[in-house]
């Protein structure tokens, strides 16, 4: 899949890849009202990787549907609509909103940006995320996958809770806190201040969480950080994922999902290995 924020709502990334041959996109998360972002500078790179602080900007739920709602049925392949609100009230008007959009597969709940007020909260409190969680699932006939963030002491509670709310799937891991300084001007670089670290610098922290939620959840993992090639993707796997998707990978290589699923398949041709599932959560010693 390709990760939530990098490759737009849809239409923008049909342009450019070969959607069939991919698992499913997620588009940018939408909330209830348009946003506009954050000030300025809002990305800059950082030793492999990067820090962004976009800071939600969307033509809000009603103009999204508007805007793409029935193109998604012909974009050939799942569009999972990532959405998030500041309430779990809020989170279930966009799950409402979503319901009837034959072109719509899946909800992924973004309770982890970074970069607006309060965004972390969801994710960083059990209760609070299981009541969205139930929220959502009190409206929704779709698939809901709950995307969990790494700025966590551990991760483990939060697994837990989402599960046992009802989420069908989770996504490890959003992006890692941190920021940048300019040396010349001695302040923040970040307009926002603070931003959210992505590439394949977080991809040993986001390994290591997967592979400590995986024995404690029944439900799928969706492995996401740092994420360029077919052996980065099959870590996650072993580690516990089922799928995984591709973010800021794409900002150098457009074309980088749809590398990682033939670097994939090249693999499992080349090893006595018949199918993927057999890999999920290989790395794990064998229970006693
Ligand atoms: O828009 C963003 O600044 C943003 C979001 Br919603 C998110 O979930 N993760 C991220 O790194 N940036």
């Amino acid at each position: 899949m390709t990760a939530s924020g990098t490759s737009g709502f849809g239409a923008e990334y049909a342009r450019i890849v070969d959607l069939a041959k991919l698992g499913a996109m997620v588009t940018k998360t939408v909330t209830p009202r348009p946003r506009r972002g954050n000030l300025t500078p809002r990305t800059v790179e950082t030793p492999s990787g990067m820090l962004n602080s976009i800071g939600l900007p969307n033509p809000g739920i009603e103009g999204l549907l508007a805007r793409e709602g029935r193109a998604w049925e012909s974009l050939g392949m799942p569009v999972i609509v990532s959405i998030a609100g500041g309430s779990a009230s809020e989170f279930r008007d966009l799950a409402a909103a979503l319901e009837g959009y034959r072109g719509v597969s899946a909800i992924e709940a973004n309770f982890s940006c970074p970069n607006v007020e309060d965004g972390m909260e969801f994710a960083t409190d059990p209760e609070l995320l299981a009541l969205a969680t139930g929220a959502i699932l009190e409206v929704s006939s779709l698939p809901l996958i709950v995307k969990l963030s790494p700025n966590v002491t551990d991760i483990r509670p939060l697994a837990v809770a989402a599960q046992q709310a009802g989420a069908h799937a989770l996504t490890i891991m959003n992006t890692i806190l941190g920021m940048k300084i300019d040396v010349h001007n001695r302040r923040p670089f970040i307009g926002a201040t603070f931003a959210g670290l992505s590439g394949p610098a977080v991809r040993p922290v986001g390994v290591r969480l997967v592979y400590q939620a995986w024995p404690e959840v029944d439900i799928p993992i969706i492995g996401a950080g740092g994420i360029a090639c077919a052996d980065d993707a099959l870590e996650y796997i072993l580690a516990g994922a089922s799928a995984v998707q591709v973010g800021t990978a794409s900002f150098v290589r457009p074309t980088a999902a749809l590398e990682v699923v033939e670097g994939i398949e090249d693999y499992l041709r080349n090893s006595e290995v018949g199918s993927i599932d057999r890999l999920v959560g290989l790395a794990h010693p064998e229970p006693a």
